[in-house]
Protein backbone atom coordinates (compact mmCIF):
# COMPACT_ATOMS: atom_id res chain seq x y z
CA UNK A 1 0.00 0.00 0.00
CA UNK A 2 1.18 3.40 -0.70
CA UNK A 3 1.34 6.35 1.35
CA UNK A 4 -0.79 7.80 -0.79
CA UNK A 5 -3.53 5.26 -0.33
CA UNK A 6 -3.05 5.09 3.31
CA UNK A 7 -3.35 8.83 3.31
CA UNK A 8 -6.79 8.59 1.39
CA UNK A 9 -7.92 5.70 3.55
CA UNK A 10 -7.03 7.45 6.98
CA UNK A 11 -8.90 10.87 5.78
CA UNK A 12 -12.18 8.40 4.35
CA UNK A 13 -12.54 7.07 8.19
CA UNK A 14 -12.24 10.54 9.30
CA UNK A 15 -15.10 11.51 6.96
CA UNK A 16 -17.22 8.78 7.50
CA UNK A 17 -16.93 9.12 11.64
CA UNK A 18 -18.15 12.97 10.55
CA UNK A 19 -20.43 12.23 8.90
CA UNK A 20 -22.14 9.82 11.89
CA UNK A 21 -21.31 12.79 13.72
CA UNK A 22 -23.68 15.16 11.76
CA UNK A 23 -26.24 12.70 12.07
CA UNK A 24 -26.39 12.46 15.40
CA UNK A 25 -26.26 15.95 16.25
CA UNK A 26 -28.92 16.34 13.93
CA UNK A 27 -30.94 13.90 15.37
CA UNK A 28 -30.66 15.58 18.55
CA UNK A 29 -31.55 18.73 16.95
CA UNK A 30 -35.08 17.61 15.34
CA UNK A 31 -35.98 14.40 16.38
CA UNK A 32 -37.68 11.91 16.06
CA UNK A 33 -38.94 12.42 12.43
CA UNK A 34 -35.55 14.17 11.07
CA UNK A 35 -33.99 13.92 7.89
CA UNK A 36 -30.67 14.51 6.53
CA UNK A 37 -30.82 16.25 3.30
CA UNK A 38 -28.20 17.00 0.85
CA UNK A 39 -25.95 19.49 -0.33
CA UNK A 40 -27.93 19.28 -3.59
CA UNK A 41 -31.14 20.17 -1.67
CA UNK A 42 -33.76 17.81 -2.64
CA UNK A 43 -37.53 18.63 -2.68
CA UNK A 44 -39.75 16.87 -0.20
CA UNK A 45 -36.75 15.93 1.85
CA UNK A 46 -38.69 14.56 5.34
CA UNK A 47 -40.08 11.40 5.62
CA UNK A 48 -43.14 12.67 8.32
CA UNK A 49 -45.13 9.06 8.79
CA UNK A 50 -48.95 9.02 7.63
CA UNK A 51 -51.50 9.32 10.71
CA UNK A 52 -51.55 5.78 9.89
CA UNK A 53 -48.25 4.62 11.14
CA UNK A 54 -46.58 5.25 14.12
CA UNK A 55 -43.24 6.10 14.21
CA UNK A 56 -41.64 3.21 17.25
CA UNK A 57 -38.67 4.36 17.88
CA UNK A 58 -36.61 1.68 16.82
CA UNK A 59 -33.60 1.58 14.79
CA UNK A 60 -32.83 -0.35 11.79
CA UNK A 61 -29.37 -0.56 10.84
CA UNK A 62 -28.05 -1.33 7.59
CA UNK A 63 -24.74 -1.39 5.70
CA UNK A 64 -24.78 -1.32 2.17
CA UNK A 65 -21.36 -2.32 -0.38
CA UNK A 66 -20.79 -2.34 -3.89
CA UNK A 67 -20.16 -5.07 -5.75
CA UNK A 68 -19.86 -3.71 -9.63
CA UNK A 69 -22.32 -1.68 -10.58
CA UNK A 70 -24.66 -2.79 -7.81
CA UNK A 71 -25.32 -2.24 -4.14
CA UNK A 72 -25.61 -5.27 -1.87
CA UNK A 73 -28.11 -5.69 -0.85
CA UNK A 74 -30.22 -5.45 -2.95
CA UNK A 75 -33.70 -5.07 -0.73
CA UNK A 76 -33.37 -3.66 2.93
CA UNK A 77 -36.36 -4.92 5.11
CA UNK A 78 -37.26 -2.56 7.70
CA UNK A 79 -40.42 -2.72 9.85
CA UNK A 80 -42.86 -0.06 9.47
CA UNK A 81 -42.43 2.87 11.85
CA UNK A 82 -38.69 1.94 12.29
CA UNK A 83 -35.64 4.43 11.64
CA UNK A 84 -33.71 3.61 9.10
CA UNK A 85 -29.94 4.15 9.45
CA UNK A 86 -27.84 3.24 6.26
CA UNK A 87 -23.64 2.78 5.89
CA UNK A 88 -22.49 2.99 2.30
CA UNK A 89 -19.57 1.07 2.32
CA UNK A 90 -17.69 1.56 -0.34
CA UNK A 91 -16.42 -1.91 -1.55
CA UNK A 92 -16.28 -1.07 -5.72
CA UNK A 93 -13.59 0.52 -7.76
CA UNK A 94 -14.77 3.99 -8.23
CA UNK A 95 -17.07 6.79 -6.36
CA UNK A 96 -20.31 5.88 -5.53
CA UNK A 97 -23.46 8.11 -3.76
CA UNK A 98 -26.70 7.05 -2.68
CA UNK A 99 -29.62 9.14 -3.08
CA UNK A 100 -33.13 7.67 -1.69
CA UNK A 101 -36.92 8.69 -3.13
CA UNK A 102 -37.46 10.99 -0.18
CA UNK A 103 -34.21 12.91 -0.89
CA UNK A 104 -31.90 11.96 1.69
CA UNK A 105 -28.60 11.46 0.05
CA UNK A 106 -24.83 10.05 1.08
CA UNK A 107 -22.98 12.05 -0.95
CA UNK A 108 -20.18 10.39 -3.19
CA UNK A 109 -17.69 8.14 -1.15
CA UNK A 110 -14.42 7.37 -2.64
CA UNK A 111 -13.80 3.51 -2.89
CA UNK A 112 -12.83 2.30 0.44
CA UNK A 113 -14.56 4.66 2.22
CA UNK A 114 -17.89 4.73 4.20
CA UNK A 115 -20.46 7.02 5.26
CA UNK A 116 -23.31 6.92 7.00
CA UNK A 117 -26.92 8.89 6.73
CA UNK A 118 -30.57 8.48 9.06
CA UNK A 119 -32.85 7.41 5.92
CA UNK A 120 -35.56 8.41 8.56
CA UNK A 121 -38.78 7.03 9.25
CA UNK A 122 -39.80 4.37 7.40
CA UNK A 123 -43.71 4.64 6.98
CA UNK A 124 -43.85 2.83 2.86
CA UNK A 125 -41.66 1.20 0.50
CA UNK A 126 -39.09 3.40 -1.04
CA UNK A 127 -35.80 3.48 -3.75
CA UNK A 128 -32.32 4.19 -3.36
CA UNK A 129 -30.07 4.47 -6.09
CA UNK A 130 -26.70 6.41 -6.93
CA UNK A 131 -26.88 9.19 -8.94
CA UNK A 132 -23.39 9.61 -10.37
CA UNK A 133 -24.15 9.61 -14.20
CA UNK A 134 -25.17 6.28 -15.66
CA UNK A 135 -25.46 4.31 -12.40
CA UNK A 136 -28.82 4.02 -11.86
CA UNK A 137 -29.15 3.07 -15.54
CA UNK A 138 -26.85 0.26 -14.77
CA UNK A 139 -28.77 -0.98 -12.13
CA UNK A 140 -27.29 0.73 -8.96
CA UNK A 141 -30.52 0.85 -7.26
CA UNK A 142 -31.55 -1.05 -4.04
CA UNK A 143 -35.21 -1.46 -2.52
CA UNK A 144 -36.53 -0.15 1.02
CA UNK A 145 -40.07 -2.54 2.13
CA UNK A 146 -41.63 -1.56 4.45
CA UNK A 147 -42.58 -4.59 6.47
CA UNK A 148 -46.34 -4.49 7.94
CA UNK A 149 -46.62 -1.24 5.93
CA UNK A 150 -50.56 -1.14 4.63
CA UNK A 151 -50.66 -1.48 1.31
CA UNK A 152 -52.30 1.74 0.70
CA UNK A 153 -49.18 3.52 1.76
CA UNK A 154 -46.69 2.28 -0.44
CA UNK A 155 -47.36 5.02 -2.91
CA UNK A 156 -46.15 7.68 -0.94
CA UNK A 157 -42.98 7.00 -1.99
CA UNK A 158 -42.86 6.14 -6.04
CA UNK A 159 -39.79 6.18 -6.99
CA UNK A 160 -41.25 6.85 -10.71
CA UNK A 161 -41.75 11.13 -9.47
CA UNK A 162 -38.33 11.28 -8.83
CA UNK A 163 -36.82 11.09 -12.53
CA UNK A 164 -32.69 11.33 -12.61
CA UNK A 165 -31.38 12.85 -15.60
CA UNK A 166 -28.08 11.37 -14.67
CA UNK A 167 -26.28 15.02 -14.19
CA UNK A 168 -27.13 15.28 -10.85
CA UNK A 169 -23.44 15.96 -9.88
CA UNK A 170 -22.41 18.10 -13.08
CA UNK A 171 -25.48 20.39 -11.61
CA UNK A 172 -27.83 20.29 -14.73
CA UNK A 173 -31.23 19.64 -15.06
CA UNK A 174 -31.47 19.11 -18.81
CA UNK A 175 -34.71 17.10 -18.52
CA UNK A 176 -35.59 16.98 -21.85
CA UNK A 177 -34.43 15.02 -25.06
CA UNK A 178 -36.08 17.13 -27.69
CA UNK A 179 -32.75 18.18 -29.62
CA UNK A 180 -32.36 21.22 -31.49
CA UNK A 181 -32.89 21.39 -35.05
CA UNK A 182 -29.78 21.55 -37.83
CA UNK A 183 -30.17 26.02 -37.91
CA UNK A 184 -30.00 26.29 -34.48
CA UNK A 185 -27.04 23.77 -34.36
CA UNK A 186 -25.28 25.46 -37.27
CA UNK A 187 -26.00 28.74 -35.62
CA UNK A 188 -23.93 27.76 -32.32
CA UNK A 189 -21.14 25.63 -34.55
CA UNK A 190 -20.71 29.26 -36.59
CA UNK A 191 -19.88 31.16 -33.00
CA UNK A 192 -17.54 28.65 -31.84
CA UNK A 193 -14.04 27.88 -33.14
CA UNK A 194 -14.46 24.22 -34.88
CA UNK A 195 -11.94 21.63 -33.68
CA UNK A 196 -9.29 21.15 -36.01
CA UNK A 197 -9.86 18.28 -38.35
CA UNK A 198 -6.25 18.62 -40.23
CA UNK A 199 -4.29 15.65 -39.37
CA UNK A 200 -1.31 16.22 -36.93
CA UNK A 201 2.09 16.24 -39.16
CA UNK A 202 4.58 13.02 -38.17
CA UNK A 203 7.78 14.36 -36.27
CA UNK A 204 10.93 12.44 -35.93
CA UNK A 205 10.05 11.33 -32.41
CA UNK A 206 10.02 7.42 -31.82
CA UNK A 207 8.62 8.17 -28.44
CA UNK A 208 5.88 10.43 -27.94
CA UNK A 209 5.08 12.08 -24.55
CA UNK A 210 1.93 13.59 -23.57
CA UNK A 211 0.06 14.62 -20.18
CA UNK A 212 -4.27 13.88 -20.90
CA UNK A 213 -5.73 16.19 -17.64
CA UNK A 214 -9.14 14.86 -17.87
CA UNK A 215 -11.93 17.80 -16.80
CA UNK A 216 -15.76 17.97 -16.88
CA UNK A 217 -17.21 20.87 -18.09
CA UNK A 218 -20.05 22.67 -20.40
CA UNK A 219 -20.68 22.10 -23.85
CA UNK A 220 -23.13 24.38 -25.17
CA UNK A 221 -25.11 23.10 -28.52
CA UNK A 222 -27.53 25.88 -29.24
CA UNK A 223 -29.03 28.67 -27.81
CA UNK A 224 -30.65 27.37 -24.37
CA UNK A 225 -29.18 23.83 -25.00
CA UNK A 226 -26.20 22.84 -22.93
CA UNK A 227 -24.72 19.31 -21.85
CA UNK A 228 -22.07 18.21 -19.53
CA UNK A 229 -19.08 17.11 -21.48
CA UNK A 230 -16.18 15.49 -20.27
CA UNK A 231 -12.69 15.95 -22.08
CA UNK A 232 -9.02 14.95 -22.47
CA UNK A 233 -7.08 18.48 -22.52
CA UNK A 234 -9.78 20.37 -22.86
CA UNK A 235 -11.55 18.93 -26.56
CA UNK A 236 -13.92 16.06 -27.53
CA UNK A 237 -12.10 14.57 -29.12
CA UNK A 238 -9.18 15.07 -27.20
CA UNK A 239 -5.72 15.53 -28.71
CA UNK A 240 -4.82 13.59 -31.95
CA UNK A 241 -1.75 11.49 -31.82
CA UNK A 242 0.23 10.55 -34.95
CA UNK A 243 3.04 8.48 -34.83
CA UNK A 244 4.81 5.39 -37.01
CA UNK A 245 4.54 1.55 -36.49
CA UNK A 246 6.55 0.78 -33.57
CA UNK A 247 6.88 4.16 -31.79
CA UNK A 248 6.22 4.43 -27.77
CA UNK A 249 3.76 6.49 -26.60
CA UNK A 250 3.72 7.45 -22.80
CA UNK A 251 1.09 9.04 -21.79
CA UNK A 252 0.36 10.55 -18.11
CA UNK A 253 -3.27 10.79 -17.03
CA UNK A 254 -4.41 13.12 -15.04
CA UNK A 255 -7.47 13.19 -13.34
CA UNK A 256 -9.08 17.13 -12.39
CA UNK A 257 -12.42 15.61 -12.55
CA UNK A 258 -15.27 15.05 -9.61
CA UNK A 259 -15.45 11.48 -10.26
CA UNK A 260 -13.62 8.55 -11.60
CA UNK A 261 -12.07 8.62 -15.19
CA UNK A 262 -9.49 6.55 -17.25
CA UNK A 263 -8.18 5.52 -20.73
CA UNK A 264 -7.52 2.61 -22.81
CA UNK A 265 -5.51 3.29 -26.08
CA UNK A 266 -6.64 0.49 -28.59
CA UNK A 267 -3.73 1.54 -30.79
CA UNK A 268 -1.36 -0.40 -27.95
CA UNK A 269 -1.65 -3.98 -27.17
CA UNK A 270 -1.37 -4.18 -22.85
CA UNK A 271 -2.97 -5.88 -20.05
CA UNK A 272 -5.78 -3.92 -19.19
CA UNK A 273 -5.59 -4.33 -15.04
CA UNK A 274 -3.07 -1.52 -14.34
CA UNK A 275 -3.20 1.09 -17.28
CA UNK A 276 -6.87 1.22 -17.74
CA UNK A 277 -7.98 1.11 -13.99
CA UNK A 278 -9.63 3.83 -12.84
CA UNK A 279 -8.83 6.77 -10.97
CA UNK A 280 -10.01 9.22 -8.45
CA UNK A 281 -9.75 12.59 -8.99
CA UNK A 282 -6.59 14.48 -8.24
CA UNK A 283 -4.58 10.62 -8.87
CA UNK A 284 -2.61 10.19 -11.91
CA UNK A 285 -0.79 7.78 -13.82
CA UNK A 286 1.59 6.65 -16.93
CA UNK A 287 -0.19 4.28 -19.48
CA UNK A 288 2.57 3.34 -21.89
CA UNK A 289 2.36 1.15 -25.35
CA UNK A 290 4.30 0.28 -28.44
CA UNK A 291 2.33 1.06 -31.24
CA UNK A 292 3.00 -2.53 -33.05
CA UNK A 293 0.42 -1.55 -36.25
CA UNK A 294 -0.66 0.75 -38.28
CA UNK A 295 -4.29 2.08 -38.39
CA UNK A 296 -5.93 4.63 -36.76
CA UNK A 297 -7.03 3.94 -33.32
CA UNK A 298 -10.02 4.98 -30.96
CA UNK A 299 -8.56 5.93 -27.47
CA UNK A 300 -11.71 6.19 -24.86
CA UNK A 301 -12.74 6.24 -20.93
CA UNK A 302 -12.92 3.09 -20.11
CA UNK A 303 -15.06 3.90 -17.05
CA UNK A 304 -18.42 2.42 -16.01
CA UNK A 305 -21.07 2.61 -17.35
CA UNK A 306 -18.42 2.93 -21.12
CA UNK A 307 -21.68 4.27 -22.70
CA UNK A 308 -22.14 7.25 -20.35
CA UNK A 309 -18.04 8.31 -19.90
CA UNK A 310 -17.54 8.13 -24.44
CA UNK A 311 -20.72 9.96 -25.32
CA UNK A 312 -19.69 12.99 -22.63
CA UNK A 313 -16.57 13.34 -24.77
CA UNK A 314 -14.24 11.01 -23.35
CA UNK A 315 -12.84 9.78 -26.45
CA UNK A 316 -10.25 10.40 -29.51
CA UNK A 317 -7.65 9.08 -32.17
CA UNK A 318 -4.05 7.64 -32.78
CA UNK A 319 -3.57 7.82 -36.24
CA UNK A 320 -0.55 5.15 -36.53
CA UNK A 321 0.94 5.51 -40.36
CA UNK A 322 1.26 2.16 -42.94
CA UNK A 323 4.85 2.16 -43.43
CA UNK A 324 4.23 2.64 -47.27
CA UNK A 325 1.83 5.53 -47.16
CA UNK A 326 1.78 7.55 -49.98
CA UNK A 327 1.84 11.29 -49.74
CA UNK A 328 -0.80 13.51 -50.50
CA UNK A 329 -2.10 17.01 -50.72
CA UNK A 330 -4.34 17.03 -47.58
CA UNK A 331 -5.17 15.16 -44.69
CA UNK A 332 -7.90 15.44 -42.23
CA UNK A 333 -9.15 13.24 -39.16
CA UNK A 334 -12.63 13.16 -38.67
CA UNK A 335 -14.31 10.82 -35.83
CA UNK A 336 -18.25 10.29 -35.58
CA UNK A 337 -20.03 10.64 -31.98
CA UNK A 338 -22.92 9.79 -30.80
CA UNK A 339 -24.62 12.66 -28.25
CA UNK A 340 -27.59 11.82 -26.10
CA UNK A 341 -29.72 14.69 -24.10
CA UNK A 342 -30.79 12.44 -21.63
CA UNK A 343 -29.59 9.43 -19.90
CA UNK A 344 -31.41 6.92 -22.04
CA UNK A 345 -28.66 5.30 -23.91
CA UNK A 346 -27.10 3.62 -20.20
CA UNK A 347 -30.81 2.13 -20.57
CA UNK A 348 -30.00 0.61 -24.24
CA UNK A 349 -31.60 3.28 -26.27
CA UNK A 350 -29.29 3.29 -29.30
CA UNK A 351 -30.57 6.11 -31.52
CA UNK A 352 -28.76 9.07 -30.27
CA UNK A 353 -30.14 12.78 -30.40
CA UNK A 354 -27.25 14.19 -32.21
CA UNK A 355 -24.31 12.90 -34.04
CA UNK A 356 -21.34 14.71 -34.45
CA UNK A 357 -17.95 15.24 -36.38
CA UNK A 358 -14.91 15.64 -34.19
CA UNK A 359 -17.43 16.45 -31.52
CA UNK A 360 -19.72 19.14 -32.35
CA UNK A 361 -23.09 18.97 -34.68
CA UNK A 362 -22.27 20.86 -38.05
CA UNK A 363 -19.33 22.14 -37.50
CA UNK A 364 -18.00 21.63 -40.75
CA UNK A 365 -21.41 22.95 -42.52
CA UNK A 366 -20.54 26.28 -40.41
CA UNK A 367 -16.44 25.97 -41.10
CA UNK A 368 -16.01 24.17 -44.05
CA UNK A 369 -12.74 21.52 -45.06
CA UNK A 370 -11.08 23.10 -48.06
CA UNK A 371 -8.84 21.20 -50.96
CA UNK A 372 -8.53 22.41 -54.58
CA UNK A 373 -9.37 20.51 -57.99
CA UNK A 374 -6.36 17.84 -58.74
CA UNK A 375 -5.93 17.76 -55.11
CA UNK A 376 -5.61 14.08 -53.36
CA UNK A 377 -7.64 14.27 -50.18
CA UNK A 378 -7.01 11.48 -47.54
CA UNK A 379 -9.67 11.48 -44.91
CA UNK A 380 -8.93 9.06 -41.43
CA UNK A 381 -11.83 8.35 -40.35
CA UNK A 382 -12.71 6.90 -36.75
CA UNK A 383 -16.34 6.48 -35.53
CA UNK A 384 -16.37 6.07 -31.82
CA UNK A 385 -19.92 5.50 -31.28
CA UNK A 386 -20.68 4.60 -28.30
CA UNK A 387 -23.66 3.44 -30.54
CA UNK A 388 -24.05 4.21 -33.74
CA UNK A 389 -22.32 2.96 -37.06
CA UNK A 390 -21.02 5.47 -39.55
CA UNK A 391 -21.47 4.86 -43.50
CA UNK A 392 -19.06 7.72 -45.08
CA UNK A 393 -19.65 9.42 -48.27
CA UNK A 394 -18.49 12.47 -49.89
CA UNK A 395 -20.98 13.51 -51.96
CA UNK A 396 -19.55 13.75 -55.92
CA UNK A 397 -17.11 12.09 -55.44
CA UNK A 398 -16.04 8.82 -55.33
CA UNK A 399 -12.91 6.82 -52.92
CA UNK A 400 -10.60 5.53 -55.32
CA UNK A 401 -8.63 4.40 -52.06
CA UNK A 402 -10.32 2.80 -49.49
CA UNK A 403 -8.30 1.31 -46.51
CA UNK A 404 -10.42 -0.18 -43.15
CA UNK A 405 -9.16 -2.00 -40.17
CA UNK A 406 -5.76 -3.00 -41.62
CA UNK A 407 -6.36 -3.53 -45.35
CA UNK A 408 -7.30 -1.64 -48.65
CA UNK A 409 -10.27 -3.14 -50.56
CA UNK A 410 -9.87 -0.42 -53.25
CA UNK A 411 -6.38 0.57 -54.02
CA UNK A 412 -5.58 3.40 -56.75
CA UNK A 413 -3.48 2.76 -59.64
CA UNK A 414 -0.16 4.45 -60.40
CA UNK A 415 -1.89 6.94 -62.26
CA UNK A 416 -3.22 9.98 -59.31
CA UNK A 417 -5.48 11.75 -61.29
CA UNK A 418 -8.44 9.59 -59.94
CA UNK A 419 -9.70 9.15 -63.47
CA UNK A 420 -8.12 6.15 -64.96
CA UNK A 421 -9.84 4.07 -66.99
CA UNK A 422 -10.89 0.74 -65.60
CA UNK A 423 -10.32 1.64 -61.97
CA UNK A 424 -12.44 0.33 -59.28
CA UNK A 425 -13.74 2.53 -56.36
CA UNK A 426 -16.22 2.89 -53.59
CA UNK A 427 -18.73 5.01 -52.56
CA UNK A 428 -18.35 4.72 -49.08
CA UNK A 429 -16.20 3.61 -46.10
CA UNK A 430 -18.45 1.52 -43.34
CA UNK A 431 -17.70 1.54 -39.84
CA UNK A 432 -19.36 0.21 -36.91
CA UNK A 433 -18.39 1.14 -33.29
CA UNK A 434 -14.37 1.91 -32.68
CA UNK A 435 -13.53 0.63 -36.23
CA UNK A 436 -11.61 3.22 -38.32
CA UNK A 437 -9.54 3.56 -42.27
CA UNK A 438 -9.09 6.22 -44.37
CA UNK A 439 -10.52 7.68 -47.72
CA UNK A 440 -8.74 9.05 -51.04
CA UNK A 441 -10.40 11.48 -53.30
CA UNK A 442 -9.53 13.80 -55.78
CA UNK A 443 -12.51 16.32 -56.52
CA UNK A 444 -12.27 17.05 -60.12
CA UNK A 445 -14.34 20.14 -60.41
CA UNK A 446 -14.78 23.09 -57.99
CA UNK A 447 -17.54 23.17 -56.03
CA UNK A 448 -19.26 21.91 -52.47
CA UNK A 449 -18.84 18.34 -51.65
CA UNK A 450 -21.00 17.05 -48.80
CA UNK A 451 -19.50 14.47 -46.33
CA UNK A 452 -22.07 12.18 -44.96
CA UNK A 453 -23.14 9.39 -42.59
CA UNK A 454 -25.10 7.95 -45.03
CA UNK A 455 -27.32 6.20 -42.95
CA UNK A 456 -29.22 9.40 -43.27
CA UNK A 457 -30.89 10.11 -40.30
CA UNK A 458 -27.89 9.97 -38.18
CA UNK A 459 -26.46 12.22 -41.17
CA UNK A 460 -29.57 15.03 -40.09
CA UNK A 461 -28.80 14.81 -36.47
CA UNK A 462 -24.63 16.47 -36.84
CA UNK A 463 -22.82 14.15 -38.40
CA UNK A 464 -22.66 16.27 -41.77
CA UNK A 465 -20.12 18.73 -43.03
CA UNK A 466 -18.68 20.33 -46.34
CA UNK A 467 -15.61 20.34 -48.18
CA UNK A 468 -15.12 23.73 -50.27
CA UNK A 469 -13.49 22.88 -53.15
CA UNK A 470 -11.37 25.79 -54.97
CA UNK A 471 -10.02 25.90 -58.34
CU1 LIG B 1 -14.44 8.96 -17.73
Amino acid sequence: MTTDQTNRRASSAVAAIVAIIVVAVAALMVAPNLAVTSAGGAEGATTAPPSSVTATGEITEVEVTVQGMSFIPGTIEVPVGNTLVVTLNNTGDQRHDLTFANGVTIEPVAPGASATVEVGVITADMEGWCTLPGHRQMGMTLDVIAVGAAASTSESADSDTNTNTGTHTMGHSMSSSTAPGMDALIAEAAATDPYPAELPLLSDETTHEYTFTVTEDEQSLAEGVVRPVWTYNGTSPGPTLHGRVGDTFKITLVNQGTMGHSIDFHAGIVAPDEPMRTIEPGESLVYEFVAPRSGIWMYHCSTMPMATHIQAGMFGAVVIEPDDLEEVDRQYVLVQSDIYLDDDFAAGDLVPDLTAFNGRPFQYDAHPLTANVGERVRVWVLDVGPNSALSFHVVGTQFDTVWSEGAYSVHHSTSTDGLTKGDTGAQVLPLLAAQGGFVEFVPVEAGTYPFVNHIMSLAERGAHGLFEVGE
